[in-house]
């Protein structure tokens, strides 16, 4: 009840917040309320009782990396993870700034270019250009060690999403699943677009195994077009806004405009999107599976106790348990 009632009051006075003669707001559930249905009020296309908005985060510019520009969302002090994810970066890199050579441990790195492209290198001899459309799914499991630079003159933006790994899966072999644009499946109807980069959504199934259940997908609303997402029960979920402005979770909440972050609720059957204004609407919407497991953290090591993060550091240090590859390899 508590939380539901943080949640709304967020949602600044939903319509199923009723302020009592003695001023304390009250939950009506959706099903005892009188729906005042005007032409325009299509929640009735939605759900009895969609996710609403819990928080949300405006992303910092901050400098990452060698002279790289990120705004990040998750991994910050506003919001430290949101279980199973550690990091969400908005990242921007022109040559000659960008990541070079540096370790992970115990999760997985999504990269999703958005505009120009990102060159990648690791350890083992992995190389290739992630360009615009396409993902790279990166499991560091015991240890990568690799760069990762802009690949064109100019603005390279992409999103990096860190996905944490369970204790069973932190020192599993590293692996990339890699897909092109082409191979992102993309789904059309009534103005929305989606490209299903994993799970599931308009019935159109991706092609990633995440060994950490979860779904990221990229919607582009129409104006005047809405989308009504499902969400797994129990999973955590997430918005961020990449382009344009949106109405989320109830039809009459105050459109959020792009570069925030909104997590949502964890009680409802799934996400309501409205574009009201007249521009195109773009966001990506994440849900994941939580782990419920002790996090302990140092920068580019994510495990679950600090004996483990000292082992990284050791093993990253002499050379060993996975990172045995960085003794002799510099990136090009
Ligand atoms: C990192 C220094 C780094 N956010 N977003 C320290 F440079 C990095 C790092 C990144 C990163 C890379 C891309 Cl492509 C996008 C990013 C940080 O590589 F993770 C730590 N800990
Ligand atoms: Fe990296």
């Amino acid at each position: 009840m508590r939380a539901l009632y943080k949640q709304a009051l967020l949602n600044l006075y939903p319509p199923n917040i009723v302020k009592t003669s003695n001023k304390r707001l009250v939950y009506v559930p959706y099903f005892f309320r009188k729906i005042n249905m005007s032409a325009s009020d299509q929640t009735l296309k939605g759900f009895n009782q969609p996710r609403l908005v819990a928080k949300k985060i405006q992303a910092r510019q901050q400098s990452e990396g060698r002279g790289a520009v990120a705004r990040r969302t998750i991994g910050t002090r506003e919001l430290k993870h949101l279980d199973p994810f550690l990091g969400l970066d908005d990242f921007e890199v022109s040559p000659p700034a960008g990541f070079p050579d540096h370790p992970h441990r115990g999760f997985e790195t999504v990269t999703y270019m958005l505009q120009g492209a990102c060159d990648h290198q690791d350890f083992a001899g992995h190389k290739g250009i992630i360009r615009t459309g396409d993902v790279q799914w990166m499991t560091a499991g015991r240890g990568i060690v690799h760069s990762e630079m802009p690949a064109e003159e100019g603005t390279n933006r992409g999103l990096q999403l860190w996905i944490n790994l369970s204790s069973k899966d932190k020192m599993i072999e590293p692996g990339y699943q890699e897909f092109p644009k082409e191979n992102i499946p993309r789904g059309e109807k009534d103005g929305v677009e989606v490209r299903v980069i994993a799970g599931e959504a308009m019935g159109i199934q991706s092609p990633v195994y995440s060994r950490t259940p979860t779904m990221y997908l990229d919607f582009t609303l129409q104006p005047d077009s809405q989308y009504h997402q499902t969400i797994p029960q129990s999973w955590n979920a997430f918005v961020y806004i990449i382009e344009g402005e949106g109405v989320f979770g109830i039809p009459n909440s105050n459109p959020v405009a792009s570069h925030h972050l909104l997590v949502m609720g964890t009680i409802g059957e799934g996400l309501s999107v409205w574009n009201k204004s007249t521009k195109p609407l773009r966001y990506i919407l994440v849900c994941g599976k939580p782990i419920n497991e002790p996090i302990a953290q140092y920068g580019p090591f994510v495990m679950n106790t600090q004996a483990e993060i000292e082992k990284a550091i050791e093993d990253y240090h002499y050379c060993k348990n996975g990172f045995e590859m960085a003794r002799h390899w510099r990136s090009q």
